[in-house]
């Protein structure tokens, strides 16, 4: 039987990415994301891989939403063997004293309450049949706090907490639960940081090799295909020329 993953936010980036990788190696797919163009072409070109999709667009900040649309769907797709949490962006980048509270509540509604509430749907599915996977996807700024990333980087901080939490929860049902950390990923994330400025964003990326979607969805599946009796606690993954959240190497 193929093995079912669930992978929220794939309508670009690392979950895109994962998506991809996972379509190749025969999972079954649960996908979302709120762009419904988007997430239509996302199956169709998954179930080229010969696999069965089940899209789902739905906005994980909204419990009421994300309940619905995940409690009715067919009983065969509640056997997820792995729930990658990956919905989540950062919006804005401003000093405490300047903070916009509706880029505070768009961070911490997605990046902390989204995931709680797909979670909370899922886990209980997982804990039924003592068998799952949880992968969370954290950041370096769930480890470290840089200038102006404030609310960001305690919402991924919330993330590193919500990760351990789990696990120690989901220990007594032999549930892994791993998290990945990645530092600077070329993805939209940076446009949406900087709402569409797009030079602004392609800045971020220049002078040195930033890493894809694809770098990370492959760390992801290594984790994914450890043996059942491996858990992957937490990677951090960076481009080579970054060292912690600030120090980058440029040549300009
Ligand atoms: P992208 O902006 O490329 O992708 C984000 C994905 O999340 C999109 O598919 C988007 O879909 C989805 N999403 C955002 N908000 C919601 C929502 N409210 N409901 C449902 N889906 C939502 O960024 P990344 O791929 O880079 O980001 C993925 C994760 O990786 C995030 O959690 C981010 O914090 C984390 N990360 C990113 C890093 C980077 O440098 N890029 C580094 C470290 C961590 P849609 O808009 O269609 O809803
Ligand atoms: C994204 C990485 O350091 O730009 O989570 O916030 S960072």
């Amino acid at each position: 039987m193929k093995k079912i993953a669930l992978i929220t936010g794939v309508t670009s980036g690392i979950g895109q990415a994962l998506a991809r990788l996972l379509a190749h190696d025969q999972y079954d797919l649960i996908i979302t994301g709120r762009r419904a163009d988007r997430l239509s072409a996302m199956a169709d070109e998954l179930k080229q891989h010969g696999i069965q999709v089940l899209p789902l667009c739905f906005d994980v900040r909204n419990y009421e939403e994300t309940e619905r649309t995940l409690s009715s769907i067919p009983e065969q797709w509640r056997a997820i063997d792995v729930l990658v949490n990956n919905a989540g962006l950062a919006v804005g980048l401003n000093p405490i004293q300047e903070g916009v509270l509706e880029d505070w509540e768009r961070m911490i509604n997605t990046n902390v309450k989204g995931l709680l509430y797909v979670t909370r749907i899922v886990s209980p599915w997982m804990v039924a049949r003592k068998q799952g996977h949880i992968i969370n996807i954290c950041s370096i700024a769930g480890k470290e706090v840089y200038p102006n990333g404030n609310v960001y980087c305690a919402s991924k901080h919330a993330v590193d907490a919500l990760t351990k939490g789990m696990r120690q929860d989901m220990l007594p049902y032999g549930i892994r639960v791993s998290q990945i950390c990645p530092g600077a990923v070329e993805t939209e994330f940076s446009e949406v940081r900087f709402k569409g400025d797009q030079q602004r964003a392609a800045n971020v990326y220049k002078g040195y090799e930033p890493l894809t979607g694809e770098d990370v969805a492959h760390a992801i599946r290594f984790m994914i295909q450890c043996p059942a009796h491996v858990c992957i606690n937490d990677m951090v993954i960076m481009p080579t020329a970054q060292a912690n959240s600030g120090l980058f190497f440029k040549q300009l």
